[in-house]
């Protein structure tokens, strides 16, 4: 990890910058499948199934008896720890269900917004080095919470072309029926433009790599809606001498094992902390079972030393990380100062695992610097929200007047008149 003391203000930019990932190359690979997953459809799939997963397809779609397998080989304590995390999930979701509001705006001018769930929704869940299975309930609570009424899932299998069993039981616990055995950009070819097997769908959740992100990119710019532009996961502490560095560093690099392209950052006031907090974390990963992958992302990663606690919020505003950790004094008055961030982690007992898998607050959230402009997934994500209006032939006898000067500013003379032909009959 890099140390830093004390930076200037002018060299902050360049000092949190995120890796940056060149994506010409890749694009014209990531173009090519989703073109003949358009043309060819489910051969296609079972194509790319052989070519990177090694697996030849029989069904795409997980069967009945597959998720019976999948129920018999899953450790109980894994179920009841899937399940108190899925009701905490639920209850935090839940009332983000927004009720429909009348409002009116003047008397015979009445409005209103309903949420209505997106019809056909797609999860992704990457395989790879570790099976996601908390992002099905990341996504699948609020889309069922929502009124999605198809919410499918993709994942690719594994060697023996099964699909990993916790994957299956946290889809089926969620209440999805449709998985599909193809993963990567493949994957999100066949749920943007339908195959015989996989529906084409509106929108596309989930993680992945840099290829299933740029297909993600390419079917959004194609017209199919995705849940946010994403780029590695991240993390970033503030810590002051209240901290307990031990944690810290465990709160590090539990962000560092996802992945060579994580990026954790420190940021503190105290010199003492700067150094307790590099030790452990060298103590720390010497001990994990994931400690190359941690340790190429640690390579990223930045220990800065700030002024005083406004020059650590100033500095950690500009970075917008994805997942702030607050381990200081008075942590939520200095909080009320957060403008961006994804989602925020208060006081010495808040790692982001908690987060991560049960607390109960969303996971998929906006990296990259996108928390300046960007939520994280919500039950807001999978739903539009709908007007409605009705004006009464008072109403529009009341407020026509302002509708035909406007029209008429403008020259639209068309609009004038579809409000004056009411109020003159
Ligand atoms: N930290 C990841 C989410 C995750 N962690 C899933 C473990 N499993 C991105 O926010
Ligand atoms: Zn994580």
């Amino acid at each position: 990890m890099q140390i830093i003391r004390y930076p200037e203000k002018d060299t902050w930019a360049t000092l949190l910058q995120r890796p940056v990932l060149d994506n010409r190359q890749l694009e014209a690979t990531v173009s090519a499948i989703l073109a003949d997953v358009k043309a060819n459809g489910d051969a296609a799939l079972r194509k790319y199934t052989v070519q990177f997963d090694k697996v030849t397809l029989t069904d795409i779609l997980v069967s009945p008896e597959e998720f019976a397998i999948a129920d018999a080989s899953l450790d109980a304590s894994l179920k009841d720890a899937i399940r108190r995390a899925a009701a905490n999930i639920e209850a935090f979701h839940r009332p983000q269900v927004e009720a429909v509001k009348m409002v009116e705006t003047m008397p015979g001018v009445q409005c209103w917004r309903k949420p209505v769930g997106i019809e056909k929704v797609g999860l992704y869940i990457p395989g790879g080095t570790a099976p996601l299975f908390s992002t099905i309930l990341m996504l699948a609570i609020p889309a069922r919470l929502a009124g999605c009424g198809r919410i499918v899932l993709c994942t690719p299998p594994g060697k023996n072309g099964a699909v990993h069993p916790a994957v299956l039981w946290a889809a089926q616990y969620t209440g999805i029926t449709e998985v599909f055995k193809t993963g990567g950009v493949q994957a999100i070819g066949a749920m943007a433009y339908g195959t015989e097997s996989v529906p084409k769908v509106y929108k596309i959740f989930g993680p992945g790599n840099q290829y299933v992100t740029c297909a993600k990119q390419l079917v959004n710019s194609a017209g199919t809606a995705i849940d946010m532009p994403a780029g590695p996961s991240e993390v970033a502490v503030f810590a002051d001498d209240s901290c307990v560095p031990a944690f810290v560093a465990a709160d590090l690099l539990s962000q560092a094992e996802h992945g060579a392209d994580s990026q954790v950052l420190l940021v503190t006031t105290s010199e003492e902390v700067l150094k307790n907090v590099e030790a452990a974390v060298q103590q720390q990963l010497a001990a994990l079972p994931r400690k190359e992958l941690a340790a190429k992302a640690l390579d990223n990663s930045k220990l800065v030393l700030v002024a005083d606690r406004d020059e650590a919020m100033d500095m950690l505003n500009a970075y917008a990380p994805e997942h702030l950790i607050m381990a200081c004094e008075n942590d939520e008055a200095l909080a009320t100062r957060v403008v961006n961030a994804g989602s925020v982690f208060l006081g010495n007992y808040s790692p982001e695992s908690a987060g991560d898998y049960a607390s109960g607050t969303n996971h998929t959230l906006p990296t990259n610097g996108y928390a300046t402009a960007y939520s994280g997934v919500s039950v807001d994500s999978f739903v539009k929200k709908i007007t409605f209006q009705r004006l009464t032939r008072e109403g529009l006898q009341s407020l026509g007047p302002a509708i035909e000067a406007m029209a008429s500013a403008e020259g639209l003379e068309a609009h004038r008149r579809a409000v004056s032909i009411r109020i003159n009959s």
